[in-house]
């Protein structure tokens, strides 16, 4: 049956306001504004594609486990909140289209304010361009520095993919590429292995990785390509059973039926002269595997 593409606020968990994107295809997105989080994506005739945390927690004052959060200014540990404030700040909602193609856009910002600004004194500009079609999700983010000072960040999408079983499931594109370890014994290697299959805690950076990468997902059938630009880095997450354990608002056995594979601007931070701005892009593209 077609489906008439819409774009509608929803009231979401924990009360929180969500958009819902439904492309004509039956392809259907949905993203709140609270950290400008996209929880749920999936294509026409696939289902769920992100993981998202059943316990996690949705409210103004902590970000969502699972589907994902967009990091800023600063990734991972230091002196402001772990991945930075962006994924626990309210984002505006600047514009939506259903374009010429049926392909659907929501578009959200973020600037500087007396919160940010009290835990990180710069000036910004964010923009998240989000594009809907029937089998892909492209996402777009702009930094600006809107500021007279240069203005120094990192950035990335940390994305939760959701899939069947990980033991089936296999990453390829990064043979040959360096990895940073954030585990013991930590150091940096080179990848090797042409596929790569998560068989305990992983938790790494791949440096100046390729642009397109593909995740096998054998337990659901298919495989997600992963297509950046400007995004040079790759970072592998999977907590496995221990650190599952460990997350309060991951339950236990989520590391069975979940693979972060994040890109972004990480090893070697932004830095923007005044008035500059950059842009990184992930697009990610469901398709069928036989097997
Ligand atoms: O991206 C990998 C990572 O830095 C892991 O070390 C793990 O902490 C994960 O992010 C989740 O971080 P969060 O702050 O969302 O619990």
């Amino acid at each position: 049956m077609v489906k008439t593409p819409c774009i509608s606020l929803r009231r979401g968990r924990g009360g929180l306001t969500k958009v819902v994107l439904r492309h004509v295809s039956g392809a259907r997105a949905e993203i709140y504004p609270h950290g400008a989080h996209l929880t749920a994506w999936r294509a026409a005739y696939s289902d769920e594609c992100l993981f998202l945390s059943r316990r996690s927690v949705f409210s103004k004052n902590q970000p969502i486990r699972g589907g994902i959060p967009v990091v800023f200014p600063q990734f991972g540990d230091g002196p402001l909140p772990k991945h930075g404030f962006a994924r626990q700040s309210v984002w505006k909602l600047t514009r939506s289209a259903i374009n010429r193609n049926g392909d659907l856009t929501l578009v959200l910002g973020l600037s500087d304010n007396a919160a940010t600004r009290a835990l990180w004194p710069h000036a910004f500009e964010l923009e998240f361009v989000i594009t809907l079609g029937a089998d892909c999700l492209e996402m777009r983010l702009t930094i600006r520095n809107p500021g007279n000072k240069p203005l120094s960040c990192q950035a990335a999408l940390h994305t939760y993919l959701r899939v069947g079983d990980i033991t089936q499931t296999a990453l390829s594109g990064l043979q040959g590429t360096v990895y940073r370890d954030f585990l013991p014994p930590y150091g940096k290697a080179l990848e090797k292995r042409c596929s790569i299959k998560c068989c305990g805690e992983t938790d790494r950076v791949y440096l100046c990785a390729p642009n397109r990468l593909q995740l096998h997902d054998g337990a659901n059938r298919r495989k997600i390509l992963i297509d950046k630009q400007n995004m040079p880095d790759i970072v592998l997450w999977n907590p496995w059973i221990a650190k599952s354990r460990r997350l309060a608002d991951l339950e236990n056995s989520a590391w069975q039926n979940m693979i972060c594979v994040e890109t972004g601007r990480l090893h070697k931070p932004l830095l923007l002269r005044p008035g500059a701005s950059w842009m990184g892009r992930t697009l990610l593209k469901t398709q069928a595997a036989l097997t």
